[in-house]
This record gives structure tokens, sequence and C-alpha cells, in this order.
């Protein structure tokens, strides 16, 4: 038998969860007045523009679902939410996408200088694995676990920075559906996957589920990037806080671009189905990750 609790509102989880990340967020980064000041008010700038906390939301909801106690996950979610901000400061940079805006505001870059950038998030990333490094309320053993999953979703050949790479690369070439999902598994998937699976793992949870838990959040980051490839073509720039059509412009592979829209929006809904398909296989508390699967499918910004 699964474990019931009364149904959540997920617009009211979301929303606490962020606000508790956003107090953690602040007792965890130096003070804008922490010398060097500008380097701080760089990291405080973009850590602080108002983005949607989704990474370290998932990491909460699947802990609770699991049930570890809220207190055990903050710093960890916390700390991803470093880490995301890290990645989005430096794919702003010109030598990578070259935006400017960003959360609705001008880019680190932009609003500093390029140098300063680069150094935010640098520290951004060495300031996550301290974060977790440092918890006195996980013990040891599952620090290191969540350090070598997390570490394993950014520098190695399947994390992040590789997938971004590849993502760089791709811009001039052709590249195909698997070409595209493989991209999208590391570039974007990796993390949300890590954060995803950084909840259970503080839940104590049996292997088994780790794994179940790994298999729904690779149906999400590859849905919340279908999402993010529609909205490019379909949202405003005041909606998303940043460039719309840009990769378009850019001439990059998208699922728009090597689907179209209606093939896209098909593709997005059977990633939502399939990642309803394992929350049914799954003994722990799945409503509000059944919303979240939801909300990363019908998101507008
Ligand atoms: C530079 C190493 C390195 C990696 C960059 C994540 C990434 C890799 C680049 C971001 C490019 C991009 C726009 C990808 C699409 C998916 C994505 C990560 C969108 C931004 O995430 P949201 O929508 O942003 O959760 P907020 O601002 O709400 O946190």
């Amino acid at each position: 038998m699964k474990p019931s609790f009364e149904p959540v509102n997920l617009a009211d989880y979301l929303a606490g969860a962020a606000a508790e990340v956003d107090r953690t967020l602040e007792r965890l980064v130096p003070s804008p007045t922490d010398a060097p000041q500008v380097l701080h008010q760089a990291i405080r700038w973009s850590l602080f523009a108002g983005g949607k906390r989704l990474r370290p939301a998932l990491t909460i909801a699947v802990g609770e679902a699991f049930g570890a106690a809220r207190e055990s996950l903050l710093a960890t979610a916390a700390a991803l939410e470093m880490l995301h901000t890290y990645s989005l400061i430096h794919d702003d940079l010109p030598a990578m996408d070259d935006d400017d805006l960003r959360r609705g505001r001008a880019t680190c870059h932009i609003q500093f200088d390029e140098a300063t950038a680069i150094l935010a998030g640098d520290a951004l990333q060495s300031l996550a694995f301290q974060t977790i490094a440092q918890d006195p309320l996980l013990d040891v053993d599952t620090r290191l676990r969540l350090i070598a999953r997390i570490a394993g979703a950014i520098g190695t050949p399947d994390g992040m920075v590789a997938g971004q790479a590849l993502d760089l690369a791709a811009e001039a070439a052709l590249v195909d559906s698997v070409g595209l999902a493989v991209i999208h598994h590391k570039k974007t998937g990796a993390l949300i996957n890590a954060a995803a699976c950084a909840g259970v793992v503080i839940a104590g949870a049996a292997r088994s589920e780790v794994e179940q838990v790994a298999e729904y959040a690779a149906h999400l980051g590859l849905l919340f990037q279908i999402t993010d490839d529609l909205l490019d073509v379909t949202a405003s720039a005041d909606d998303l806080g940043k460039t719309p059509g840009k990769d378009e412009r850019a001439q990059k592979a998208t699922y728009v671009s090597l689907f179209g829209l209606e093939r896209a929006r098909a593709m997005a809904a059977a990633e939502y189905e399939a990642a309803g398909h394992v929350l049914d296989q799954m003994n722990c508390e799945t409503g509000l990750l059944r919303s979240i699967a939801e909300h990363f499918h019908t998101r507008r910004t």
C-alpha cells in the first residue's frame, strides 16, 4: 500500500519551497559587503533574479515523498540552485550563447563584466559542493553520495558540461533526433536528474527506489527541454525573462526545428505520460511528483 497524504496545491508548494530555498541561499552565499564586493554582488545579481527554483523544488518534493524531513533537504536543494545558476551565467557569456537577458534582467557579464561573470560561476560551483560537504544535518556517507552523484551530473562525459560542449559544436552541424536527445539528456537532463535523485538519497531510500526516481527524472528532463524549445518559438521575452527566438536565429537543432510544432507537442505529451507510468510503479506518495510533471508539461515561463 502506498502511503496517502492530504492533496497539496502545487503552486503553493512550489512557492513555499522557493521561499525556503531563498532563505537558505541568503544564509549560505557571501554578503554583498564581503570583499571583493563586485564578485559577491554579481553572484547575488544572478542568484536572486527570480528564477523558478524548479530543481531545488524537485529535490524537496522527491525527498518529502520518500519521507525525508524538509530541513534535511534544504542545503542540498540550495546547492543545486547554485549549480544551475552557475550554468546559466556561463551559458550566457559571449563565448557561449552570448545573451544579454536572463531571468528578466541583464545577464551577469552585461551588468558587471565577463571576468566577473566567469568568476561568479566558478565560485557558485565550489560553494555548492562545500555546502553539501559541510551540511551538519546529513551523515558523512550521505554527503559523499550526494557529492559523487551531483558532480557526476556536471563533469563526466554524461554530464551537463559535456552536453553544453556537444550543443555548442552542434550549432553548425546537422543533428538528428538521436543526437538531439543525447545533447539534452546531458545538458539539461543530468542536473534535473541529480536534483530528483538527491531527494531520494537524503531520504535514505533503497537503491531500486533511487533508480526509479532517476527514470522518472529522465522523462522530466526531456519534457522540460522539449517544452523549453516550444516556448522559444511561442512565448514572449516578458514571459520568459530571456530572449525568445534565439534557437531559430542561431540555426540550432531543436525539437521544433527537427520535428515541427505539432510533433514536438506530441513528444512532450509522450514524455509526460511516460513519467506518469514510472510513478505508477513507485511505492511512495506520488501526487505531488505527478503535479510537477504536469507543471513541466504545461508551464508558460
Ligand atoms: C555553461 C557548463 C555550462 C552549462 C550550461 C543549462 C545550460 C548548460 C544552459 C542553459 C541553456 C538553456 C536555456 C537550456 C534550456 C533549459 C534550461 C536549463 C532553461 C533554464 O532553466 P529554468 O527555466 O530557468 O529553470 P530559471 O531562470 O527559472 O531557473
